[in-house]
């Protein structure tokens, strides 16, 4: 790792007070501190999330009292990562459908591009609903084209470990998506401010019992409207993108612009 780096970790948490004991202990062997955003989750979660903060010394425990969504906890956690003095955080899911094994991996690749994103995109096994495979791919392809970037090949997966302050600073100037539509939109806006984005598979699992906010009519609709503002602000950095993209193939093909 670079001198002065340090990493973290960050786990938004709604209502996954049961998952979220095993996606900790696994964690905890990276030996760093792990911000817990509790997202004004229910009593249970709450209780549970209590429990996890008393056995595990490395958990940071953030509390939102009201519920705000995915990207409100994440920038809480953003917040205190700065306050503890992090330079780079993973970002993993409370339910346990990431494999936390992966961790180490990622972020040691931060380690190596601290300038970067380290991003992932899914290897599912037979566990994942078609319609969340099917929802993926339209909005994968969205993601292409409003950041004409054909290397943007998975915006959905919160699976991520980001430099904290270029998304402290678009937090600053930007209004990212508070809710279902944040994973997207940070990332194209990051790709947006021309940040490296490095991508890596990790194993994303759909267990029978797990618990999923995602609601597919609700949540889509979201995701269109996040996709309809990002069109517009592409359409208003059109000529940089442009630009960029002719000098990417250029320079693919070694010849100079
Ligand atoms: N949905 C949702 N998740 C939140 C919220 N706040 C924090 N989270 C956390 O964000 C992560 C993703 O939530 P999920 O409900 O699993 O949503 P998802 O992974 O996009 O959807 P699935 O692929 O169906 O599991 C989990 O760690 C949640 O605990 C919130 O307000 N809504
Ligand atoms: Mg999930």
């Amino acid at each position: 790792m670079k001198a002065g780096a340090k990493q973290g970790v960050i786990i938004p948490v709604y209502n996954h007070g049961r998952a979220a004991g095993a996606v900790v202990k696994n964690l905890c062997v990276l030996g760093l501190p792990i911000i817990m955003v509790d997202d004004g989750s229910d009593g249970e979660t709450k209780f549970l999330l209590e429990n996890i903060y008393a056995e595990f010394h490395l958990t940071v425990p953030v509390r939102l009292e009201k519920n705000s969504g995915k990207g409100r906890a994440f920038f809480a956690g953003i917040e205190k990562a700065r306050e503890l003095g992090l330079t780079h955080v993973l970002q993993i899911d409370a339910d346990g459908q990431h494999d936390a094994n992966r961790a180490a991996f990622f972020l040691s690749e931060s380690a190596a591009h601290p300038d970067a994103v380290i991003c992932s995109y899914p290897e599912y096994d037979e566990s994942a609903p078609a319609s969340r495979k099917h929802g993926r791919k339209v909005a994968n392809t969205w993601a292409k084209i409003v950041t004409l970037s054909p290397d943007m090949s998975e915006a959905m997966l919160g699976f991520r470990v980001y430099p904290v302050e270029p998304v402290y600073r678009l937090y600053q100037h930007s209004r990212i998506d508070s809710r279902m539509g944040f994973d997207i939109d940070i990332l194209v806006r990051l790709c947006w401010k021309n940040i490296p984005l490095i991508f890596h598979p990790v194993r994303v699992v759909y267990p029978a019992d797990g618990i999923s906010h995602f609601r597919v009519v609700r949540d889509n609709m979201r995701i269109s409207w996040v996709y309809t503002k990002l069109c517009c602000g592409m359409l208003l950095r059109l000529p940089v993108l442009l630009c960029r993209l002719v000098k990417r193939r250029c320079k693919r093909r070694g010849t100079k612009t």
